[in-house]
């Protein structure tokens, strides 16, 4: 290697519709669970930059809600800002799922890129669900799309072909400062991430019944030194009467259920033992309502 190799460093904002992956491969990519990642639609809400540090380069990963027409408040402010997150960065991955050919919204978002100007990667997704046969066409298909700088089939659950992602991307970088110190891989507070871990379990233990009505609030995250651990109180919040008594669960079980795979994995995360206290409350049209989207987080 020669000694004057430039040190790269950016930011590169993964995008596409809903469901596609995105959130699995920033993770895969930082090697850490920065996204909550379910097998629902629209599980991320927030900008979420994730932040990988090499000797040669610094990639600051931008995690984006899924670009979906949006059916109320709060799908409007979420598509708003996985658009204006575009402006922000050096570089974009445009997520496509193999499996659903390209899409409409595809098109809408491939629209954005033609707006936004940048260079774009595509990343189709998910090629280990489908034949080689499948994944050609739709490698054709997705260059008609924009000027893509590269295609690149992969899976993001096997770890196939992210290599290649990433080596790409570090390629398509300026020269640049690291913006971030070493060991730090996310911008998100440990008290964000506690509170997204919630709304994930809570999203993968109830299936369909809940999906988009949920959200939470942290409302305490304290060190107890003394005691060595974390006290964190969290507020799960649905729309209904009828979704607490699912979040509840009989006679408390899915509330246990929930609290406790959380907080497994909030002290994984957090590499610290933590006490998690869940209460549920109803606040109906919440996702409609600008004062509960300040107040989550969302505005
Ligand atoms: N088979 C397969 N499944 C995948 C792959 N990548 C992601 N998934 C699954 O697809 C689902 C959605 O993944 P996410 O990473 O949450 O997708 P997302 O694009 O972030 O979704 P939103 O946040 O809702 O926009 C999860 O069940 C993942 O396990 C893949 O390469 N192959
Ligand atoms: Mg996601």
């Amino acid at each position: 290697m020669p000694i004057d190799k430039k040190f790269r460093s950016g930011f590169v904002a993964i995008i596409g519709r809903p469901n596609v992956g995105k959130s699995t491969i920033l993770n895969h990519l930082v090697g850490e669970k920065v996204a909550v990642v379910t097998e629902k639609p629209e599980t991320t809400r927030d900008k979420i930059r994730g932040i990988l540090t090499r000797p040669d380069a610094q990639v600051i990963f931008v995690d984006t809600p899924g670009i979906h027409k949006p059916a109320n408040l709060l799908g409007k402010q979420i598509t708003q800002a996985a658009k204006d997150s575009l402006l922000e960065v050096d570089l974009i991955v445009f997520v496509l799922d193999v499996t659903k050919g390209v899409t409409q919204e595809d098109r809408l978002i491939s629209g954005l890129l033609k707006e936004a100007k940048k260079p774009a990667i595509a990343l189709i997704n998910k090629v280990d669900k489908v034949s080689k046969s499948l994944a050609l066409p739709m490698i054709e298909e997705a260059a008609r799309l924009y000027d893509f700088r590269e295609i690149i089939p992969a899976s993001a659950t096997k770890g196939d072909n992210m290599d290649v992602l990433l080596k790409k991307t570090v390629e398509y970088l300026p020269e640049g400062p690291k913006y971030f110190p070493d060991e730090q891989y996310t911008d998100r507070t440990e008290r964000f991430m506690a509170g997204e871990v919630v709304r994930g379990k809570a999203l993968e233990l109830t299936r369909e019944e809940i999906p988009h009505s949920l959200a939470v609030l942290v409302e305490e995250f304290k060190e107890r030194p003394k005691k060595k651990l974390i006290y964190v109180r969290a507020i799960i919040f649905v729309e209904r009467h009828s979704q607490k008594k699912i979040i509840v669960g009989h006679k408390g079980q899915m509330l246990k259920a929930i609290g406790e795979a959380a907080r497994k994995e909030i002290e994984d995360l957090l590499k610290k033992r933590v006490y998690l206290e869940l209460w549920v409350k109803v606040y109906e049209n919440w996702r409609k309502d600008p004062q509960a989207l300040k107040m989550l987080g969302y505005a």
